[in-house]
């Protein structure tokens, strides 16, 4: 049997790369509460994104959760199901209501067409997710919000170093959440971030992550502790140094999956979006008419000891805790995709010949059923 193949592999500095980045850490012995290292991955940051403001979190939930309190939205707050559970359960442990927008079959962002339809005065906010990298259509959002008065948050969590006709998308809405976990482009080990359009914003942010204290004997916010630490900012500081490599190196991969799988009956592509630079963060795959379903794909590549994964099922309004409340069949779109899609293993140093191998085991599977 071959050696395991994940969905993903955390990308890693060189041993020494790290020791010799933590090495100071000994002198000082300062290790968390924004310190230098933090500052310094802040500002390599803000330039790398090609943005302003940025504030760094212990993790990207974290950063999406005290954001919302630190805008101190109110009510309800237009989102999609088709994410990881932080969107979702970011809204709701802040005493907000989600309201579910469907998604667009093809790039599985929020669907404009249905948002306007959805705002009631209780709406403060949209949180749409650009998921896998593929950018919302952020024009339309852009103006929608301006109409009724909404502030946009995006959950960027996939979406590193993405470019949009040149734009960085840490500079689109009010502001942008980044994951920085161990699966993602670019990784603090646990991590995260926020961009932001108001400048006044940081102090306000830093002083959230940090229990609410504001000065030496004053504490303004109910915060809470979502600091990044030192060794955290370090590993980030190394793998930034890398990372355009690491994303090239997904991108022949990527094209790769692409080269084998396209043309298959049965088989759909995200293609990456018109003007967008990717970062190649997932490779996912819709089983649509193809003689296995989705399901069954996913346990013939298991038996290989090829994990797979059903990134998104089950949608975030089909979770247990929710059972009581949201219902998928208000996002038809998002329940059908979520039932075919299937994200297969991608990462810097996944070998071409393992592409090649996965994708045989796809195309043999036709010929096994018939
Ligand atoms: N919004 C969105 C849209 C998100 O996708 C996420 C996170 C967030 C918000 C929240 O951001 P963070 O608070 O996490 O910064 C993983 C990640 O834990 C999660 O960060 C990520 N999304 C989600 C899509 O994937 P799991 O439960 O699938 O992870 P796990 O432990 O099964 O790992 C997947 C594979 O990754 C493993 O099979 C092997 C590999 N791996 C994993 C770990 C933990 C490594 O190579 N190294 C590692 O250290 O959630």
């Amino acid at each position: 049997m071959n050696n395991p193949i994940q969905v993903t592999r955390s990308s890693m500095p060189g041993l020494d790369e790290y020791v010799e980045e933590i090495k100071d850490l000994w002198d000082n012995q300062w290790l968390t509460n924004m310190g230098i290292k933090h500052r310094r991955l802040e500002a390599e940051l803000a330039r790398y994104l090609n943005t302003p403001n940025i504030a760094l979190f212990t993790n990207g939930h974290l950063a999406l959760e005290y954001l919302i309190g630190a805008l101190e939205l109110k009510g309800e707050v237009i989102t999609t199901p088709f994410t990881f559970a932080s969107t979702t359960h970011a809204i709701v442990r802040n005493g907000l209501t989600p309201v579910f927008c469907d998604i667009n079959p093809h790039d599985y962002t929020i669907q404009t067409e249905n948002l306007e339809s959805l705002i009631t005065e209780k709406t403060s906010a949209i949180i749409p997710v650009h998921v896998y990298g593929n950018v919302c259509d952020f024009k339309e959002i852009e103006r929608i919000a301006k109409k009724f008065n909404l502030k946009v948050i995006y959950d960027a969590a996939h979406a590193f170093g993405v470019t949009v006709d040149g734009l960085g998308v840490a500079n689109l809405g009010d502001a942008s959440m980044f994951s920085f976990h161990a699966t993602k482009v670019f990784n603090t080990i646990e991590g995260g971030a926020l961009t932001f359009a108001d400048s006044s914003m940081k102090e306000v942010l830093n002083s959230y992550k940090n229990f609410g204290i504001t000065g030496p004997e004053t504490v303004e916010y109910t915060g809470g502790n979502a600091k990044m630490n030192e060794f955290q900012a370090a590993m980030g500081l190394c793998n930034l140094r890398h990372v355009d490599e690491e994303i090239y190196k997904r991108k022949i991969i990527y094209e790769r999956y692409i080269e084998n799988l396209n043309n298959i009956k049965g088989i759909n592509l995200s293609l990456p979006q018109k003007g967008v630079k990717s970062n190649y963060a997932y490779f996912p795959v819709i089983f649509d008419g193809f003689p296995l379903s989705r399901d069954e794909v996913h346990d013939e590549l298991t038996k290989q000891n090829i994990f797979s994964r059903k990134y998104f099922f089950p949608l975030t309004n089909s979770f247990e805790c929710y059972r009581d409340r949201f219902t998928p069949d208000e996002t038809p779109i998002a329940k059908y995709i979520a039932k075919r899609i299937l994200t297969f293993p991608l990462y810097a140093d996944l070998s071409l010949g393992d592409v090649d191998r996965i994708c045989a085991i796809i195309k043999t599977s036709i010929t096994n059923v018939r």
